[in-house]
């Protein structure tokens, strides 16, 4: 009996991804750990905490266990608050700590990729007005220097900035991360800072190290249009821009196109060796006449499909495929797929989701894009940032309970651990993990069978 085998590229990446505030503990010195002290700011009053205790060395075991799911890579971020707890003072000792994390990775035989800025800032940069002051740009590229001065001859791959536009969103537009800003204005200058502070990390690292591979990590999210699409198209065109468009244009160009004008930004331009996808949800785009602040447009949730917790939009993992294609055409870079994944603490739905998932991710491979690997997000339960410990938010392949340390392995770490180690997603695995669905994504030869030729 043939088993379809959808195989992926000699070399290609698996792995997880993490962040430094989402799994450490013990922060307390940035705008994160201040943002969280205030009644509102995270579901039910929740603290980071000790979060997954990594910064005691937890790390080990659960890079462990992304040796057990044969996993040959991990991303993750370094706290700039640990590594320059005072402007221009830097703490060897925190980056001594990283030099040892990392270590853990490579004697594991797992690619570090490590990313620079992962939504936290010091608190001495919050005191500076944050993103908003332009010094923030030479404050990062002075942090990355001496990131990559200690951690260069361990780490190649290097994600100067995740999700830019989710932490001007969040951040600036819907205030529901720090500074809890609702201001277009103020979005759009942080979007610019971002950019150019992207840029100048990329030509920091590649003065330091210029055989270093640096790129980004961008979230893109899906977009339908609510009917009737001839009055709401626009709504979902503008939100399109804005979110998955404008940064990568700005990376490819050198200007930024927004709500207000175009910013000339040169030496962004060129600054990707490659470029990195996150990618979870889809959502509905419309005109609501409500929202001026938001320039009319509202980005809700679908009323069908595999449903996350309201806050998010439906999990539909084909998306993947979709931003590839566009990414690949307008984008001249490798793509890595950073971050992917969905909230499911029971895991009912995730099996299914991570096969179609990565059953998409394939299927733009072998139309010629070029993915050079895959993280999944995440480890381990974490801080889900607003949603803190909330169960409706649990993304880890193995659980946590934050109370006692934990961790609890679930089914979609094994099935994500037969992918790795066969870097190859089968119909046999599909058989067994998500048996209703596993004729519509492999027709066995037994579907074949049944075809039958016209009689001439
Ligand atoms: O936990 C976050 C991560 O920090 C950034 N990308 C989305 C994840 C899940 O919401």
């Amino acid at each position: 009996m043939v088993d379809f085998t959808m195989q992926f590229p000699a070399g290609f990446l698996w792995g997880t991804a993490t962040s430094a505030h989402q799994v450490e503990g013990g922060n307390t010195n940035n705008n994160w750990s201040a943002w969280e002290k205030n009644a509102g700011h995270v579901f039910q009053g929740q603290k980071s905490g000790q979060a997954c205790d990594w910064w005691n060395g937890r790390y080990t075991e659960d890079f462990d266990r992304a040796v057990a799911m044969h996993n040959n890579a991990h991303r993750l971020s370094v706290e700039w608050s640990r590594i320059e707890p005072e402007p221009g003072r830097f703490d060897d000792a925190a980056l001594e700590h990283y030099v040892r994390v990392i270590d853990a990775l490579r004697e594991r035989n797992l690619e570090p990729m490590v990313t620079l800025h992962h939504f936290t800032n010091p608190l001495w940069l919050q005191d500076k007005g944050g993103w908003l002051n332009p010094d923030a740009v030479q404050h990062f590229e002075g942090f990355v220097r001496r990131v990559v001065e200690a951690l260069g001859d361990r780490v190649t791959l290097w994600c100067t900035i995740n999700e830019p536009m989710v932490f001007v969103q969040a951040g600036y537009i819907m205030g529901r991360f720090p500074p809890g800003k609702h201001s277009m204005g103020a979005a759009r200058r942080v979007t610019v800072h971002l950019l150019k502070a992207h840029a100048a990390a990329y030509h920091a690292i590649k003065d330091i190290q210029p055989g270093a591979q640096v790129g980004l990590a961008k979230a893109m999210i899906s977009l339908k249009t609510r009917t009737p699409g001839l009055i709401h198209k626009p709504a979902r065109n503008i939100s399109r821009h804005f979110f998955n468009r404008a940064f990568i244009e700005g990376l490819t160009t050198g200007v930024l196109r927004l709500a207000g004008g175009k910013t000339a930004i040169p030496e962004a331009r060129d600054t990707l060796d490659w470029l990195g996808l996150n990618y979870y949800y889809r959502f509905q785009a419309g005109l609501n006449p409500l929202i001026p602040h938001r320039l009319f447009v509202d980005v809700t949730r679908p009323r069908e499909g595999l449903l996350g917790p309201e806050s998010v939009g439906e999990c539909w993992p084909e998306g993947l495929a979709e931003h590839i294609k566009w990414l690949s055409r307008h984008v001249g870079c490798p793509l890595y797929i950073t971050e992917n994944g969905m909230p499911d603490a029971d895991d009912t739905y995730r099996p299914l989701h991570m096969i179609r998932s990565v059953h998409s991710l394939w299927q733009a491979i072998n139309m010629n894009a070029s993915v050079k690997g895959y993280f999944y997000w995440t480890l381990v339960d974490n801080f889900e940032w607003a949603e803190g410990y909330d169960p409706r938010f649990r993304f880890g392949l193995y659980g946590c309970d934050h109370e006692t340390q934990e961790r609890s392995k679930r089914q979609s770490a094994a099935l994500y651990g037969e992918i790795c180690e066969a870097n190859a997603l089968t119909g046999d695995m599909a058989r067994r993990y998500v048996p209703d669905h596993a004729d519509a994504l492999f027709p066995g030869v037994d579907v074949l069978a049944e075809v039958r030729l016209p009689e001439r």
